[in-house]
């Protein structure tokens, strides 16, 4: 039987979403695109889903897009943004717009894409044995899946200049020290703490978070301090 590409936990009030090739370090096929798409719709369906947790499973948390579904057969170069456009921006703007918080729970390696997946989530806690790379430069590519618009915002232009165009891996605890991410934790105490978090969140008063969040992110393109959230749209049933 064909592995599940990703696993889908619930508990009480929040899911976990375990991304789940582990022996590609949880390199994204279409499967597996398909699979998260459909789990993050039904977890924004479910009324009593309060938070999400994203995770790896076995040693990586991602390592992008699986680059043997890129190699040409015929020798022809591959036409790449259709992927871009019809999965990896669609994730990232789900990421950032779902009504609860996600916590990514960084277990090892985020590479390329999956770097900038993690990045989208709400709170990122990494092990200290993860790494953030944004690999694109070693293999031609500009960084996507939002990342020319998170990284200069997190850690700003010029070490944001400088990664994308080394693409030099960036420790869990040199992340946390350039504000790239929330904390770096004992490997061992990551799932426990990302657990924690989701529990918290659990109880908390949903919609105010999810409109903190939109507040957040729209103050990005606000030049005033007036409040960009008078047309409040969300459902109150997570209130
Ligand atoms: O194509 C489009 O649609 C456009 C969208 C692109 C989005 C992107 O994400 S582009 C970027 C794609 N990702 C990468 O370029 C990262 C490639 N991987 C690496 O650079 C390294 O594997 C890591 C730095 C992530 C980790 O290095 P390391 O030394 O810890 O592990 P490793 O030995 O390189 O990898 C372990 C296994 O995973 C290995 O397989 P093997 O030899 O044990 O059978 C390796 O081939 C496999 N693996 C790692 N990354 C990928 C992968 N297999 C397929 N695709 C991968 N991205």
């Amino acid at each position: 039987m064909d592995e599940q590409p990703i696993l889908v936990e619930r508990q009480p009030g929040y899911r976990v979403i375990t991304l789940n090739r582990p022996q590609r370090l949880n390199a994204f096929t279409e499967a597996m695109h398909q699979a998260l798409r459909e789990a993050l719709a039904d977890a924004e369906a479910d009324e009593s889903c309060r938070a999400l947790l994203l995770t790896g499973a076995g040693r990586g948390f991602c390592a992008g897009q699986d680059l043997n579904d890129r190699l040409s057969k015929t020798g022809e170069t591959p036409v790449l943004g259709g992927a871009l456009e019809a999965y990896y921006n669609p994730l990232i703007r789900k990421l950032r717009g779902l009504p609860f918080p996600v916590v990514a729970a960084v277990n090892g390696v985020a590479a390329g894409a999956g770097c900038n997946i993690a990045l989208a989530c709400d709170i990122v806690l990494a092990a200290r044995a993860a790494t953030f790379v944004q690999s694109f430069a070693k293999i031609g590519l500009v960084p996507d899946s939002g990342g020319t618009w998170i990284l200069p915002r997190l850690i700003g232009p010029a070490r944001a200049r400088a990664l994308a165009l080394t693409a030099e891996a960036v420790p869990a605890e040199k992340a946390e020290s350039w504000g790239m991410i929330w904390k770096s934790l004992p490997d061992e105490e990551l799932l426990s703490e990302a657990h924690k978090l989701c529990a918290h969140f659990a109880s908390a008063p949903t919609l105010g978070l999810a409109l903190i969040k939109r507040a957040l992110d729209e103050s990005w393109a606000t030049i005033s301090t007036r409040s960009s959230i008078s047309n409040v749209n969300f459902s109150a049933r997570r209130a």
